[in-house]
């Protein structure tokens, strides 16, 4: 059975199986060209869109449901709905391609110059149109890869998946001319399908296994809001005086310092985070300022650094999360790189920053002179790691990760209001970070023996106005015990906190910790979601003692 004399559905089908099968190393190929040159990554894009259109309560819901990890199951979607489209196109391909006449040679095999002809009309589709209803531009032109590498790397993605496409059809075709069998021919052709589903079913796995392996923790808050609530007291004054002491560094309590391979990461991008070249790369200062500039980075490297002890947390981090860790950066105030332009201009209102993965965000001309907002180059004593964003990252203490911008391009001092990425999709502006306390120890449901003595003991962090008390209540707040402070490096970093604890009999125990920063605030009750200020409520853990 050649194509010629297939019906019109089985052209479409035995099209569509190669049009898979060459869509998905297509797919992969784009990836691969994305992590290497720079190429675009369509998934990016559509994923950029999609949770920009999303409505507020359908993003909260999935957040809220499936967690910040939401973004793995984006892609796999994303991933497999672009495969499928490729396959829609090698059906549609095998049936209109024998209506030209020059598409077929004289066995019924389709030239190969279908396939590149298949890939200039998807390529020019893509760019024209595609990309351009997606807001990123003809042919990516408002991207930060540009015009030329998104060009390019659609050249390539799109060749692969013609002349792929082409081979495995011919082969299929050829196939199918030996066996004339037509029971045969749909067998094979069922096992492509099996072979095809089998290689997506296998994504979607890995994705969902990704998220169980690096597993959110289970957070749980405080179930007794009501009662706290009712006997919250919002701020203590005078603010009570630091209970310092030594503390064990037992078991599972968080370390002062997070060594850089265990710091949380949190992007946007869907499955590749960018790879800048400090060779090429040049940090511009513009806008609202007297003489706009831009610098490499050996000159950035150049300038006077400051130290700086601050711990991070990202906005959509539950009360009890994951998604905070606690470094010794090193930078340059970013009121020196605005100073080096020449100041600020009157009536300058934000400072924008720009980055290569065209993420962006913004902060008040207040918060950007602040002595403590840097834009770093180290982390650790190491230089600022590709995850963290190299070659230079923005700190600005007490306010959520969410404007600790990674893979600084571009400083814009601006006149009108700035929304970022995250803010165009709901989130708060502002952000400042939600006082939090983490129990680290025990674990929820750890088994302790009655009358044996443990520690109860984790991170309290309040931003930028450290720490002056945590207390631990077995009671659900009826009670509360004051635990001892270890002696933080600074005022912007979270506090290791400890309460040696004796259960005084067996039984069920719930475990709650607050804090008080060190103006006299005491932290929230209220039991408040991530989205759309930041997660707020009180850490609890369950134990049994036996
Ligand atoms: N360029 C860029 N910067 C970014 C992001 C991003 O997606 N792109 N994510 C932000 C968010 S939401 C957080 S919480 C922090 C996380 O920084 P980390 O990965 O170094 O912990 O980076 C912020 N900076
Ligand atoms: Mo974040």
């Amino acid at each position: 059975m050649s194509t010629k004399i297939a019906t019109p559905r089985q052209r479409f089908s035995s099209g569509f199986l190669a049009g898979l099968l060459a869509g998905l190393v297509a797919s992969v190929l784009m990836l691969l060209l994305s992590w290497t040159i720079n190429g675009v990554s369509l998934p990016e894009v559509f994923g950029s869109t999609f949770t920009f259109i999303t409505p507020l309560p359908v993003f909260e819901y999935l957040h809220r449901v499936i967690g910040v990890d939401a973004k793995y199951y984006l892609f796999v979607g994303i991933f497999i709905g672009q495969c499928l489209v490729f396959a829609l196109c090698g059906g549609f391909c095998s049936l209109l391609a024998p209506r030209l006449p020059w598409s077929s040679d004289a066995q019924g095999q389709l030239r190969w110059q279908v396939g590149i002809a298949l890939a200039l009309l998807l390529w020019l589709l893509t760019g024209l149109l595609l990309l351009p209803i997606f807001g990123a531009g003809i042919f990516g032109a408002s991207l930060v890869i540009g015009i030329g590498s998104t060009m390019f790397s659609l050249a390539i993605v799109g060749l692969a998946f013609g002349l792929l496409f082409i081979y495995w059809q011919n082969q299929r075709a050829r196939r199918g001319q030996r066996e004339q069998d037509e029971t045969q021919e749909q067998q094979s052709r069922r096992t492509l399908l099996r072979r095809g589903l089998g290689v997506l079913g296998i994504f979607a796995m890995g994705a969902v296994a990704w998220r169980f392996i690096t597993g959110s923790s289970g957070s749980a808050v405080s179930p007794n809001s009501a009662q706290l609530l009712k006997q919250y007291q919002k701020k203590v004054v005078p603010p009570p005086v630091p209970n310092y002491g030594d503390i064990t560094q037992v078991t599972h309590l968080s370390s002062e310092i997070t060594p850089n391979d265990q710091y949380y990461i949190v992007s946007k991008n869907l499955a590749s985070d960018p790879n800048v070249n400090s060779q090429g790369w040049r940090l511009t200062v513009e806008g609202e300022v007297a003489h706009p500039y831009s610098l490499t980075y050996d000159e950035l490297l150049q300038l006077p650094m400051k130290q700086q002890n601050e711990s991070m947390m990202c906005i959509s981090n539950e009360v009890g999360g994951e998604y905070m860790s606690s470094a010794l950066w090193e930078g340059v105030p970013l009121a020196d790189l605005l100073a080096k332009a020449g100041g600020v201009k009157d009536g300058a209102v934000k400072v924008a920053m720009h980055a290569a993965d065209d993420y962006s965000d913004s902060i008040a001309i207040a918060k950007a002179l602040e002595p403590t907002t840097l834009l770093a180059v180290r982390m650790n004593g190491e230089t600022l790691p590709t995850g963290h964003g190299y070659p230079a990252r923005l700190l600005v203490p007490g306010i959520y990760g969410m404007k600790h911008i990674k893979w600084m391009t571009r400083i814009e001092v601006v006149k009108q209001d700035y929304q970022g990425y995250w803010q165009v999709r709901g989130w708060s502006d502002p952000a400042p970070i939600h006082m939090t306390t983490r129990i680290d120890t025990p674990l929820a449901m750890e088994n302790l023996r009655a009358n044996q003595s443990t520690y109860v003991a984790g991170v309290a962090f309040s931003g930028n106005k450290g720490i002056s008390e945590v207390d631990i209540s077995f009671d659900d707040g009826k009670t509360w015990k004051q635990a001892t402070l270890k002696k933080p490096p600074s005022d912007l970093t979270w506090v290791l906190w400890e309460l040696a604890w004796t259960p005084p009999k067996p039984g069920p125990y719930t475990i709650t910790a607050r804090a008080i920063d060190l103006e006299g605030n005491v932290q929230n009750p209220t039991v408040a979601p991530p989205l759309p200020d930041g997660s707020s409520g009180y850490h609890t853990v369950e134990v049994q003692v036996a």
